[in-house]
């Protein structure tokens, strides 16, 4: 960019009220770089012949082979409307769903969005995303509808038919905008009942419709009348609103252009004898007037073009008064005739950029709705912030670049830049006297050069000489001095440049000027203002001396730069309401942050991220011995990707967590050419699976019902195989599966069932992790002996969780059970429960928090040694959960239920050894007794002699004879694994729809549903497909249907896979139908060995099966 165009965008900077922040938001492949790259070419910077060709703001090379983008990147562009100057921070984003999280942070950032959607696929899964994105940040969109081309010259539709095609799509736009709103509004209106229920009583009435029809929401859907639609072909350069035709007929038919523009777009209708518009197109069968006026008119250019009708082509262009380069007439591809002809018609960067301006917010009409939003964090609510805290707002609303403003930055995420790409590196080109000054330098060397020369021919000539320094010498001297400086200036960057990578701060000023070089406190996410300003002395700053305040500390912005798409241009400053970047911030700022000069700034509200990192690998170096560098290569990546986790796994393992297939593709070669830059190896993507049990099948393996007969063999099998290998004389499994575990020093037993949950159970703990974590910290610190406030609403969840709970296990097998769960696991909130269903034992539940104390009432030291058993068990219980027995996966869906545990009252060390056999003989006595009530009552007996032993052999034992139980617990239930889904959706066309289904088939997957994409020949398939069969999915498809189809693959659920992982044929039939190996279909029995090996456990194989037909295989060779 040249020195003026840097200048006026600073100017620009200045002026909040003009300038715009938005992204382009889309699903995969709708055009988002194709338009970007037209808005680029608008402001000179490339040029607009290669508009749609360069894709200049996907600048990494693999974006530009594979044809996606994957970073978002800014560009900063100015635009005129009118007598208006307008800066334009423009940041374009990925549509993939591996990289949603790059939305998320691109997002954050801005105050609107241009939501693209193509013409032909309308709305896709990714685009009801984003549109969910940008409302969750309460950013205002703006709709274009692109690639209508397609419309004309693929789907090749007439003009009445695009119109009525258009208009399905407008709705199913607006569908999902509106799905969105009522959400909102009945939420909202919940919260004012709930409000006005705590000051009103009585009865009331209920009305589901109150508040929807209320609420204002005109202005939120997208309608052409609405100047917030644009249709456009970022291909072929132009796009149009319905502003642009108003403007052209009011002025040719004499029509007020305010009437055209609510006319133009709806069912209204020229009468040419009346000049006069009417409504009723529909009815009447006339021609709306957008088809009329409008797309008739493309239609006719379209086709005269294509055509090569050259004297209508002529006509177009004179009537257009648009001028036509004669190599573009002539040029054999029709394309570029219709390029250059609709770019001046109808420019798509102008239609764009207008209505840009005109419907999205500037900076400066912040909602206070949106500040109080990013300001709340922890489900606080905002007035319960401090004082100052709450002040800050207005410095958001005003968004004022005065001296006394204080300063607040997001920082969205960390991105590495080659160090040598950076400004202060990069050669710049030298003015005019610098140019003569090394020309002077130059000649000076030379003639000194030359000077030596001749004095070393001469000082050969005669060495009676030697010692004398001739005097043209000196001038050589300090020449080279001068040299040396220059070059070492020059090269200095790469001497230092060990470390190539510099990371910058993708980030944004909500309030004062950030200046070069100053500093500002970095507030981590768990900061509390609260806490800060009573640590910090009064008005401090992040320049003083700083005491230790938790998640605060200061660091300085080296340098700011202009984000310009490849480039970065330095700056001095940068006022309120822009998108910048900031170097120097490496050190303090893993991946986002908040910074301020005050420290009653509270910390931004996390990025709000769509898909979870799912698709693991292990990473090792070729060499051993540059595993440093991978470490630091690993955790540079961590840093420059959103979404990307890095981590040591408990085997030591490097692992590299990532969204999906091309993510993990692009962080291995990040890792390969930027960060680490050795040779490694990635392992096969580890596959995360779960374990689980069951309820006995009905039916066995070829679907034949199993009778009383068939189980009660199951079970003798089971009971044999318990009294064979799993029954010692400390364990006893009953027919039931009830399992009876005693320490290995015979002081401790405990009974544990195992019983499948109920999948709804499962999957509401899944969902309600975090609302678990948040209880179980709570009950923490109420037996700590504090007392916390819950929020409210928190509360809320918590009661409501419980009900919910309640309500799901219903029957008599889970009579109280809701009352007596003991934990969650494995992580203490996970899909596990630990129910304590001993008989009048009665212990903190994990409800404690919810106030119902009514449970134990002991004295303290009694209850403090029952806590400590109780955490043996617990932990056990945790363990347990955290690996299975099948193959060390975590168990889903297992409800462990205690039903006995007794504790020898004489288990302090001293009197081990002599008691022992007195113990024996004690507890076998109460285990054939009615025993129930002694574990606990024995405990309670005699507290002192047991307390002395909580960190000693009874616990510990207790702890892994707990793990121990669960595990059998598990074995003694049918068993199975569970594994990981994707949902995807795919678009495919019916020519290759049966490809997909074989593709699909043969990977496990399964079509949920399928069908026909309204007003177009494509079929949509959504089908669900284990994560382990789906490396290398995208591109088999893909290939399979020549690029037809490409599917986008989404995390959703796990899923019990259905055959048993130590299933064997039986009866008479599975014999036959399986054979005797039956090793050929069981799925189950494959993933588990291929994870057992893989964590280097035993696997059950037979290598050598049938060793005499290999013999003779053998001859025959
Ligand atoms: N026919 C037609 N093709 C278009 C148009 N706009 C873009 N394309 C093509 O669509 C493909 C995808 O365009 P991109 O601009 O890379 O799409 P994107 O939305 O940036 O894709 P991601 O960044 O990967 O999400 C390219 O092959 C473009 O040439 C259009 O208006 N008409
Ligand atoms: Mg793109």
């Amino acid at each position: 960019m040249g020195p003026a165009g840097l200048d006026r965008i600073i100017s620009l900077q200045r002026n909040p009220a003009n300038i715009r922040n938005l992204c382009i938001l889309a699903h995969v492949d709708h055009g988002k770089t194709t338009l970007a790259d037209c808005l680029v070419a608008s402001n000179g910077i490339i040029s607009s012949r290669l508009a749609g060709k360069v894709r200049y703001l996907d600048s990494r090379e693999d974006e530009q082979d594979r044809g996606i983008t994957m970073k978002s990147s800014a560009i900063s562009l100015h635009y005129s409307n009118g007598d208006q100057d307008y800066l334009l921070n423009l940041i374009d984003s990925p549509g993939h769903v591996d990289f949603s999280s790059e939305v998320s942070t691109a997002v954050r950032l801005c105050d609107g969005a241009v939501v693209i959607v193509d013409a032909v696929e309308g709305v896709c899964p990714q685009t009801q995303v984003v549109l969910r994105q940008a409302w969750l940040e309460n950013i205002r969109p703006v709709l274009v509808i692109n690639k209508m081309d397609r419309l004309i010259m693929e789907l090749k539709l007439t003009p009445q038919e695009a119109y009525t095609h258009l208009q399905k799509i407008l709705e199913q736009v607006n569908a999902v905008t509106g799905s969105l709103f009522m959400s909102k509004v009945l939420e909202e209106r919940a919260e004012k009942e709930e409000k006005e229920s705590e000051t009103t009583s009585g009865d009331q009435v209920y009305d589901w419709s109150a508040g929807l029809e209320e609420t204002d929401d005109s202005q939120l859907y997208f309608s052409p009348d609405q100047g917030n639609v644009v249709f456009a072909s970022a291909i072929d350069g132009w796009g149009f609103s319905v502003k642009q035709f108003a403007h052209i007929y009011s002025e040719k038919m004499g029509i007020k252009r305010e009437l055209l523009l609510k006319t133009l777009w709806g069912d209204f209708y020229l009468n040419a004898k009346a000049k006069k518009i009417m409504k009723g197109a529909q009815a009447k069968g006339k021609k709306p007037l957008f088809v009329q006026l409008v797309l008739d008119n493309i239609w006719s250019l379209y086709d005269a073009v294509v055509t090569r009708d050259q004297e209508k082509v002529v006509k177009v262009v004179t009537s257009l008064g648009v001028k036509v380069m004669a190599r573009d007439s002539r040029h054999s591809d029709p394309k570029v005739l219709l390029s250059a002809i609709c770019s001046q018609w109808l420019p798509v960067a102008q239609a764009v950029l207008s209505m840009v301006c005109e419907k999205l917010p500037s900076p400066l009409d912040m909602a206070a709705e949106r500040v109080e939003k990013l300001m709340s964090v922890g489900a606080r609510r905002f007035d319960s912030l401090p004082e100052q805290t709450q002040e800050l707002k207005r410095a958001f609303l005003q968004c004022s670049s005065a001296e006394n403003a204080p300063v607040i930055v997001f920082v969205s995420k960390m991105f590495a830049v080659d160090t040598k790409a950076l400004p202060q590196n990069r050669q710049r080109t030298l003015t005019p006297e610098e140019i003569g000054q090394r020309r002077e330098l130059a000649r000076q060397r030379h003639a000194a050069r030359m000077a030596a020369g001749q004095t070393a021919a001469e000082s050969n000539k005669d060495h009676i000489h030697s010692g004398s320094v001739p005097q043209e010498g000196q001038p050589s001297g300090i020449c080279t001095a001068k040299m040396e400086n220059l070059t070492l200036k020059d090269s200095k960057p790469e001497e230092s440049a060990e470390q190539r990578e510099t990371f910058i701060a993708f980030a944004r000023v909500y309030s004062g000027v950030v200046k070069k070089g100053q500093r500002v406190f970095v507030l981590g996410p768990k900061y509390d203002p609260t806490q800060g300003l009573s640590m910090l002395p009064e008005s401090c700053s992040a320049s003083d001396f700083v005491p230790d305040v938790p998640h605060l500390s200061c660091c300085s912005m080296e340098s700011i730069y202009l984000l310009m798409g490849r480039e970065l241009e330095e700056l001095e400053e940068v006022p309120a309401g822009n998108v910048l970047g900031i170097g120097g911030l490496e050190e303090c700022v893993l991946k986002s942050a908040t910074l301020s000069t005050s420290p009653a700034c509270p910390p931004f509200i996390p990025l709000n991220f769509e898909a979870r990192p799912i698709v693991r690998v292990a990473i090792e170096p070729k060499h051993p011995s540059e595993m440093p560098k991978l470490v630091r290569g690993m955790r540079l990546l961590n840093q420059a990707d959103p979404c990307a986790e890095v981590l040591i796994q408990e085997t030591g393992e490097h692992v590299l967590v990532t969204a999906g297939e091309v993510h993990l593709q692009r962080c291995l070669d990040d890792l390969r050419e930027r960060f680490a830059k050795i040779e490694f190896s990635a392992s096969k993507p580890i596959i995360p699976f779960r374990e689980t049990v069951v309820r006995p099948p009905k039916v066995d393996m070829v679907n034949e019902e199993m009778g009383k007969q068939h189980k009660v063999a199951i079970i003798h099998q089971m009971k044999e195989e318990g009294s064979q290998g799993r029954s010692s004389d400390n364990l006893h499994v009953d027919p039931s599966g009830l399992v009876t575990l005693t320490t290995p020093n015979r002081l401790a037993t405990v009974s544990v069932r195992a019983i499948p949950l109920p999948q709804e159970v499962t999957c509401l703990l899944e969902s309600s992790s975090e609302l678990i974590r948040t209880m179980e910290q709570v009950n923490m610190s109420l037996r700590e002996g504090k007392n916390l406030d819950i929020n409210p609403a928190t509360l809320e969840a918590m009661v409501g969780l419980k009900a919910q709970l309640e309500n799901l296990l219903q029957g008599r097998k889970w009579r109280n059970a809701v009352e007596h769960i003991w934990a969650f696991g494995p992580r203490r909130c996970g899909p596990n429960i630990l129910l304590n269903s001993v008989e009048g034992y009665q212990r903190p539940s994990v409800w404690q928090c919810l106030g119902r104390v009514d449970d134990v009432d002991e004295a303290g030291a009694q209850a403090a040694v029952l806590r400590d058993f109780d955490n043996s068990i617990i932990s056990g219980f945790q363990l347990a959960t955290l690996s299975g027995p099948l193959c060390e996966e975590p168990l889903m869906g297992v409800c462990f239920s205690i039903e006995r545990w007794d504790v020898q009252s004489s288990a302090a060390p001293q009197s081990q050894d002599s008691r022992f056999c007195e113990d024996l003989a004690e507890s076998k006595v109460e285990r054939s007794s009615e025993a129930t009530e002694a574990g606990p009552s024995q405990a309670r007996r005699r507290p002192d002699a047991a307390s002395a032993d909580c960190y000693g052999p009874v616990s510990g034992q207790l702890i892994a004879s707990m793990k121990e139980a669960c595990r059998h617990a598990f074995h003694a239930q049918p068993q199975r694994l569970m594994a990981a889904m994707y949902t995807c959706e795919i678009m495919a066309t019916a020519e290759v729809l049966g490809k997909v289904y074989g593709v699909l088939g043969k990977r496990e997957g399964r079509v949920l549903h399928e069908e026909m994409k309204e007003g177009t020949d494509m079929f949509i398939i959504k089908a669900v497909l284990p994560v382990a069969e789906s490396f290398g999915f995208a591109d088999e498809i893909r290939k399979r249907t020549s690029g037809l189809a490409s599917p986008q693959l989404v995390f959703s659920h796990w899923e019990v896979l259905s055959s048993d992982p130590y299933w064997v044929p039986t009866t008479e039939e599975e014999y036959l139908h399986f054979g005797e190996k039956a090793d050929s279909a069981n799925q189950a029995l494959k993933y588990m060995n291929a994870v057992r090996r893989r964590k280097g456990l035993y696997v059950e194989e037979k290598i050598v099966e049938h060793a005499e037909k290999q013999r003779t295989l053998g001859k025959n060779k």
